[in-house]
């Protein structure tokens, strides 16, 4: 039997043959098949043909013959393709990748080939090393598409994207996309179209059985044990004979020897997870926490799941364990991909998978040498001490410095402060923090930069500034914006009644757990909270969404399998200048933690969806997040948000909960929006943003127009013919009115659309806001 999914308080998903069901069934053990042929299964979602070529173009390369996503196994190259393609790449950036060097040859005669990328590729020059290789195990190709997909990236981009450029320049990047190719092969031979499931190696064990595991085949705790690795010759983690008994190890560890890696990632699939050192037993290395470090940047976005192997299952003789213990390289096996991508993920997720993956393995690379971030910025009012940010006024900005590399940064480091864009000025604007060594930090505590803001800025004016962090003669630049004035609310959601919230989406396949609107009833896991006990909202709130909200136990509460999607009602961003959207957020997924909570954002009403926030981790408490719109798409009047909450494999307890959605702007005008969905005979809310005793008069009309009227801020925006005072009343603390219309009930008025906006008099002030509209829907 060999186990693939990470397993949990619900059961493992094994992989069995016949003659092992059958095992079973004369054993009495009781066993339920979900996917009755896996070959048949993985091959019904490759394409080929002209499916395959007609697979839109990747955003690199895509003048690579077949292009990538386009191999001949399903999308996956082929080990010849991959060959071709390391070929093509040194016959375009000769300057920066060197051509094929072989590392040794397998038990078959194949040659194990690795490519160097680097300024000066066929030189060995005084850089950080780092190695990424991939195909250790034969059948997880989505590695080694990770890897071309990382190389790809750095090579179309050096000389334009800074990091590319530094990560060429300043680096050495040893990258193996197959270390395995006679097992790569075999799969081709058994399955041409892809799907073949063989990991080992190809070594004849003389016992009519073959292979031998390279990732239990390491010297380190070889064979410490017969659960981490076994001695039969016909199991999946056959260790061999004798440490290092195989070609394909050997020679790996020959590379260890010979170079000087900082960082590596011996690349697998799947389950979204980043394993550190040991497996072979609940220890750690002595610098745990920067592999604590390292791991979780390389997956601030993917979202995976870092943890050492021996937290998953046990294994000894494995290539990080031999590569931390014997050479000191920071070493991490990333499992690629959740459980339904499997082993060969379907064709149209080769790009997102290596994608998902790109920012890891630059960071990875990163950490190699020296590696500065502004891990901290607090920004500090020096003015009429209301804590917003207004003209005329100072901004303090303390940095904390962090080097999260190996190398101390050499030189001291320095960090300029500049204003690319806005109505503010410089007044102190650079900072000497000295040597920082690795894994390290500095700060400027007492001797802060400052920022000007001009005397002329108006509240809802964007400030764009850089943090040019040099040192060693490379500088990194760190964009970063503030906006002017008082932040305030113009649409906040408690989620006390419900205006129109979407639950389910086409794909959602939970069993249960579906989002539900409720008092939370809390449930706990091994006594720790799974679904809240509470809402989020501070003071009178006590409504929340929540995954499941049946009380009893955690594991009948909880999401089973998944997806179980969220929706919000349209959020109308079109005319703000500095919108921020923040939400509070629980997640708690436990018992195994390789599941996740994904929130994505669109501006045109769903149709397309850039993610914008994941976790995979227990987090058990209502956390805010808050996200600049503008840093992630134009403001429209279809914004919407999702919210997508998985457990697959149903493993775990899986509970997420979302309360308080919020949409702030600093604009100093008054603002009005209409919120919900426009059914008759359901309630939506009317909002009105200002400063608090800010009295307003809301106006409706059946048409448009745009009239200026003398006296006033901004034009009438509505038809005077049809035009109705409706109601007024006055904006209190905190700066949102929230009036709750009830539709009429009145089939007829379906279509039928109405137009609004506010007169809001601010002292002598006499404003006009924006213009909203809402047309009845049955
Ligand atoms: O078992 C392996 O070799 C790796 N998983 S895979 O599904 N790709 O075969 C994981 C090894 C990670 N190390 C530990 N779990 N200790
Ligand atoms: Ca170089
Ligand atoms: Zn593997
Ligand atoms: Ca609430």
């Amino acid at each position: 039997l060999d186990e693939y999914g990470h397993g949990g308080p619900e059961g493992r998903q094994l992989m069995a043959d016949d003659d092992e069901l059958a095992l079973l069934d004369a054993a009495g053990i009781p066993y339920e098949v979900r996917i009755a042929d896996l070959v048949a299964h993985y091959q019904s979602r490759l394409l080929s043909g002209a499916a395959l070529a007609g697979q839109p173009q990747a955003q690199f390369g895509a003048t690579l013959t077949p292009p990538f996503g386009q191999g001949s196994m399903g999308g996956y190259y082929t080990h010849d393709e991959v060959l071709s393609v390391l070929d093509q790449l040194r016959a375009t950036y000769p300057s920066l990748i060197s051509a094929r060097i072989s590392i040794g040859t397998t038990v078959e005669g194949r040659d194990q080939w690795m490519v160097r990328l680097s300024d000066n590729p066929d030189i060995d020059e005084n850089e950080p090393e780092v190695r990424f290789d991939a195909l250790h195990h034969a059948r997880e190709p989505a590695g080694m598409q990770t890897v071309l997909w990382f190389m790809l990236w750095a090579l179309e981009n050096h000389g334009s994207d800074p990091l590319a450029t530094y990560l060429l320049d300043e680096r050495e990047i040893h990258c193996i996309p197959i270390v395995n190719p006679d097992g790569y092969v075999y799969n081709q031979a058994t399955d041409p179209a892809g799907g073949g499931l063989w990991r080992k190696n190809r070594r004849d064990n003389g016992d009519f059985t073959f292979g031998v595991d390279l990732n239990r085949n390491y010297a380190t705790n070889w064979g410490l044990d017969d659960v981490g690795s076994s001695p039969d010759t016909f199991s999946e983690v056959y260790r061999g004979p004798s440490p290092l008994s195989e070609p394909e190890t050997t020679n790996l560890d020959a590379l260890m020897a010979a170079r000087d890696f900082q960082t590596a990632l011996s690349i697998h699939t799947h389950s979204n997870l980043w394993l550190s050192p040991y497996g072979h037993a609940d220890v750690y290395p002595a610098n745990f926490a920067d592999y604590e470090e390292v791991g979780g940047l390389a997956c601030e976005e993917n979202g995976y799941v870092v943890i050492n192997g021996f937290g998953l299952y046990a294994t000894n003789g494995t290539t990080i364990d031999h590569e931390d213990t014997v050479y000191g390289t920071m070493s991490w096996t990333p499992e690629l991909g959740d459980d339904q991508d499997g082993f060969w993920p379907p064709t149209e997720r080769i790009v997102p998978l290596a994608d998902e993956n790109l920012l890891a393995l630059q960071r990875t690379a990163l950490a190699a040498g020296t590696w500065m971030r502004v891990a901290t910025e607090t920004r500090t009012e020096v003015g009429d001490g209301d804590g917003a940010f207004e003209a005329g006024e100072t901004v303090e900005l303390v940095l904390g410095l962090r080097n999260s590399g190996r190398a101390a940064s050499g030189t001291a480091v320095t960090v300029a402060l500049s204003v690319t864009s806005g109505p503010a000025s410089v007044g102190d604007g650079s900072h000497d923090f000295g040597v920082v060594g690795s894994f390290g930090g500095a700060d400027n505590a007492g001797a802060p930069l400052t920022l000007l803001i001009d005397g002329g800025a108006v509240g809802g004016q964007r400030i764009d500034y850089e943090l040019a962090v040099t040192h060693g003669g490379t500088t990194f630049v760190d964009a970063r914006h503030l906006f002017v004035g008082t932040r305030r609310p113009f649409i906040a959601d408690d989620l006390e009644s419900d205006v129109g919230w979407t639950v389910g989406a086409p794909g959602d396949a939970a069993l249960t757990g579906f989002w539900e609107r409720g008092d939370p009833v809390g449930t706990d896991y091994e006594g720790e909270p799974s679904n809240p006990g509470e809402d989020a909202t501070p003071g009178a709130g006590t409504i929340a969404f929540v995954t499941g909200n049946g009380g009893g136990s955690a594991g009948d509460d909880d999401i089973d399998e998944g997806p179980t999607t969220l929706l919000t009602p349209l959020l109308d961003l079109s005319g703000v200048d500095s919108a921020v959207l923040s939400y509070a957020r629980w997640y708690a997924c436990q018992g195994t933690q390789a599941d996740r909570f994904d929130v994505f954002l669109s501006d045109d009403a769903g149709a397309n969806w850039t993610r914008i926030d994941t976790t995979s981790g227990i987090e058990n408490a209502w956390a805010v997040h808050e996200f600049t719109v503008a840093d992630i798409l134009p403001h429209s009047a279809q914004m919407q948000v999702k919210f997508v909450a998985k457990d697959v494999p149903n493993n775990g307890i899986n509970e997420a909960g979302v309360d308080d959605l919020r949409l702030d702007t600093f604009d100093e005008r008054p603002r009005i929006n209409l919120y919900g969905t426009a059914l008759i005979d359901t309630p939506v809310r009317f909002h009105v943003s200002g400063e608090p005793g800010d009295t307003y008069t809301w106006m409706l009309s059946a048409g448009t127009g745009n009239l200026p009227i003398p006296g006033f801020v901004g034009p009438l925006l509505l038809d005077l013919n049809t035009l109705v005072f409706f109601f007024v009343g006055t904006v209190p603390a905190g700066g949102l009115q929230v009036t709750e219309v009830l539709l009429p009930n009145d089939p007829t008025l379906t279509g039928f659309t109405v137009y609004l906006q506010a007169w809001v008099q601010r002292g002598a002030t006499q404003f006009l806001t924006n213009r909203d509209d809402i047309t009845l829907t049955q």
